[in-house]
């Protein structure tokens, strides 16, 4: 057993120095007098592991040992953030190492800064993945989270003349301790080619796939610690890599670039995240990494992880793979193609196979976002697995018609395939089609993914489909974000809220206490104060200490309205210098941004520019100083959130209702006691629902007003006219003011909303400004304000991942 020779040193500082001083000694070869901050960071970090590896090991033995069901995780997205203060905090070490690190003389502040986080997602789907594995492990649930080891995660968001400049995002550049290559456990993965028939022994058809090219997937193993439970789950992240390193008759002839051609090209696989969220890539490269990492995935689980002579049969019982979105869908076909080809299953019986071991969720309400890919190029990369999706559409499709007989509308309308404007392959459909479970993220996303986006299958299958709000992880987005808070918290109700959230409850009575809210308050002040050295340091933004902190923090999207927020903003300012408000009469507030735009979406580009020409605008501005100021600090990651998010007063979720699957930051925010202003959309409904009306600042038209204002025909210009604050805002804005004089350099966001403004900013603008104005109201008045924020904090306990984890394992996984 793993236990007998791995022992971790002893929790005291002593060993922990003696440890340190190993790693840096024997690990890095360096003497601490000669040790830069890297390889100070880096031994730290391998000792941190020491703490957390016989647990790793030992999970491992038990979970072989024990045949018990392991939850698959497949997202070609993991937005992880920073590991070393996570490790810290699973394996309770944060004191310890404080004190080691300072009798070595060394600042643990400047090695955790260090760290370059893995920002190996975009934004809401990847970060998910991330809580939710944390979560599984944590409740010692088995699972592995498979995914692909991008060499670069999402880019470095730099500002050039307040435009958007992406840099690329080398993370692994200084090294990640992190991480644990296996190659021996390499993969190989086919592509292209053709298919023949042929029969076997026993006289039966059979197809089989003759690829012309492959690559190699070789695991990245990182650990995944529970929280103080000594569980330690894995990640495997793949990253691909040449059959043959290079071609030794081509480089020896002296064309150099020739001879590694072939490993570039395979290389390419894993070499960069696309940067898109919410709309897909119909990009070759992209279905490559798609296919390279879910079929690596499943060899792993089948060929490695399962005993030898395991009886397929019997593999829901041991496996269900969570498609994550989409991306992963090509799994589906290829467990067909697996038990089909390779295992000599029938049809029949590996369709319930593979039926059984997959659930899917969708995490998208726009349908531009729901991927498709041309029949021509998924023929070409994988044409194996087309025959196999037209089979299984043919027989899906043929058992509706039994169904519905003559229903030919429905028939074409729930094929797998589409025929306009091309032949292609609806993901989502076979997604739906291959899964035991199909779940939206919140109730009101789940509710619209059955009557909008899937109405037929849902009508199908009724039972198939389910709900699962979304949650976040208390650990990193409490207790390792907001200590302050945390401590608080724990003095009132003791530490048990960490892993039961929903103990959290226990505070409400605290609301009504005059000391807890000077505390609390007191809490969120020095936050501020973190946040503003945070950004001082990182970005020299200077920021007024007493203003209410208004963050609208989330990637750059139309249907999300950071272009609303601005509007909000510039409102403001124009009221103050054209005298309508005095500026001593407004409540005072800094705004911030955090937001990355897809490095192809214009419009989103065009948004950034003109938030951070206001901003520049409004800061200089004498006659609004101490009033308004406005902060874009580039680069928004997991990082920069863990500070943002516990300092924040207002929380901006101001999506148009029905285009939000849920967010996550929304409830992030309110567990760290900031008020949501918000629309009814994703989960700012049950955020509502729970924390009380008096607690949220709700505004906007709902999804059946937007349907139906759509439905009469939205006509953006009509509110411009007939709404007089609406127009001095635009007018402003368009006039040059923020743009040193230029009109064309805001004309295409301004033009955008006037003339078609596809995500009604301006229908909402109204209700979005009066909502503001309760917000000041309630601001004013601080004990009520404090008030609200402690019910947000003590309401807001089943937003933990922990609860969405139980959740999926009663609804869905039955594990
Ligand atoms: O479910 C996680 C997250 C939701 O909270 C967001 O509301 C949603 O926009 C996001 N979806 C995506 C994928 N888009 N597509 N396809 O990032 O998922």
């Amino acid at each position: 057993r793993a236990s007998g020779p791995v022992e971790a040193p002893d929790k005291t500082v002593e060993e922990f120095v003696a440890a340190f001083l190993n790693e840096l000694n024997f690990g890095q070869g360096v003497l601490l007098s000669r040790s830069t901050i890297n390889d100070q960071y880096l031994a730290l970090a391998r000792t941190v592991r020491q703490y957390l590896m016989a647990g790793w090991l030992e999970t491992g033995v038990q979970r072989r040992e024990s045949g018990r069901k392991t939850i698959g995780y497949l997202s070609a997205e993991y937005l992880l953030g920073r590991q070393l203060s996570n490790a810290l905090l699973a394996t309770d070490l944060q004191d310890i190492a404080d004190e080691a690190m300072k009798q070595c003389g060394i600042d643990i502040a400047a090695l955790r800064a260090q760290e370059i986080e893995p920002g190996l997602g975009n934004g809401g789907l990847g970060r998910l993945a991330a809580c939710f594995v944390d979560s599984l492990a944590t409740m010692d649930v088995p699972c592995i989270g498979y995914g692909i080891r991008y060499e670069y995660g999402i880019f470095r968001q730099t500002f050039e003349d307040n435009r958007q400049v992406e840099v690329p995002d080398s993370w692994l550049s200084l090294g990640s301790p992190w991480e644990f290559p296996h190659p021996e456990r390499q993969v190989r993965v086919d592509f292209g080619g053709r298919t023949e028939t042929y029969t076997d022994d026993q006289g039966r058809e059979r197809s089989r796939w003759i690829p012309d090219w492959n690559v190699l997937g070789i695991p990245y193993h990182h650990m995944v610690p529970g929280f103080r439970n000594g569980t330690v789950n894995t990640l495997r992240l793949w990253s691909a890599k040449a059959t043959q390193a290079f071609d030794l008759q081509i480089f020896n002839s002296g064309d150099y670039a020739a001879a590694v051609r072939a490993q570039t090209f395979a290389e390419n696989i894993s070499k960069v995240l696309y940067p898109e969220d919410s709309t897909p890539q119909g990009k070759e490269l992209r279905l490559q990494q798609q296919y390279f990492f879910v079929a690596c995935s499943l060899h792993d689980f089948i060929q490695n992880t399962l005993p030898q002579d395991f009886d397929l049969r019997r593999l829901p019982e041991r496996i269900i793979f969570q498609l994550n979105d989409t991306h992963p869908v090509i799994a589906i076909p290829e467990l067909m193609r697996i038990l089909v080809d390779r295992k000599g299953f029938d049809w029949d019986e590996a369709w319930d196979i593979t039926r059984q071991c997959f659930a899917y969720t969708c995490h998208t309400l726009l349908p531009e976002a729901l991927e498709v890919w041309s029949a021509e190029l998924l023929g070409r990369l994988l044409p194996r697995h087309l025959e196999i999706i037209y089979r299984i559409n043919k027989e899906f499709l043929e058992e509706v018609r039994e169904t519905f007989p003559g229903d030919e509308m429905r028939i074409r309308s729930m094929s797998i395939i589409a025929e306009h404007p091309e032949r292609s392959v609806r993901m989502a459909y076979l997604a739906t089609i291959g899964s035991s479970k199909v779940n939206g993220v919140a109730e009101l996303h789940s509710q619209l993914l059955r009557d909008k986006v899937l109405p037929e299958f849902s009508q199908y299958w009724t039972e198939k489909f389910t709900n699962v709000t979304n949650g976040i992880t208390p650990r990193r987005f409490v207790f390792l974000a907001n200590r302050r808070l945390s401590d608080l918290i724990t003095d009132k109700i003791g530490s048990g809220w960490v892993t039961d959230l929903e103990r959290l409850r226990d505070l409400e009575p605290y609301a009504d206490d005059a000391d807890f809210r000077a505390e609390f308050a007191a809490v969120k002040q020095a936050n501020k104060e973190r946040l503003f050295k945070v950004l001082q340091a990182r970005d020299g933004i200077e920021l007024p200490e007493h203003a209410m902190l208004d963050v609208m923090v989330k990637r750059l999207h139309e249907y999300k309205r950071q272009s609303l927020k601005l509007l909000h903003i510039v409102s403001t300012y124009e009221s103050i210098i054209s005298g309508r408000m005095r500026a001593e009469d407004a409540v005072p507030r800094t705004f911030v941004f955090g937001a990355k735009a897809a490095p192809g979406y214009h419009m989103a580009k065009e948004t950034i520019f003109l938030i951070n020409s206001v901003a520049a605008t409004i800061n200089a501005d004498e006659r609004v100083k101490d009033v308004l100021s406005v902060a874009f600090p580039a680069n928004y990651n997991v990082t920069l959130a863990e500070k943002l998010i516990p300092a924040a007063d207002l929380s901006e979720q101001i999506s148009l209702a029905g285009k939000e699957a849920s967010g996550t930051g929304n409830m992030k925010f309110a567990l760290n006691g900031a008020l949501t202003i918000g629309t009814d959309d994703g989960a700012n409904v049950e955020i509502r629902q729970l924390v009380g009306d008096d607690n949220f600042f709700l505004f906007g038209m709902t999804e059946p007003e937007v349907e139906q204002l759509r439905a009469e025909g939205y006509q953006p210009t009509s509110y411009y006219r007939s709404n007089d604050r609406l127009r001095a805002t635009i007018d402003l804005l368009a006039g040059g003011h923020f743009t040193r004089g230029d009109r064309a350099a805001s004309a295409q966001v301004v033009d955008n909303l006037l003339t078609q403004d596809p995500f009604m900013a301006l229908a909402d603008f109204q209700g979005y400004l009066d909502a503001q104005d309760r917000v000041d109201a309630v601001y004013r008045d601080t004990d009520a304000w404090t008030r609200s924020a402690i019910l947000n904090v003590a309401r807001s306990g089943f937003f933990s991942s922990d609860r969405s984890m139980r959740d999926y394992l009663d609804r869905i996984w039955n594990a």
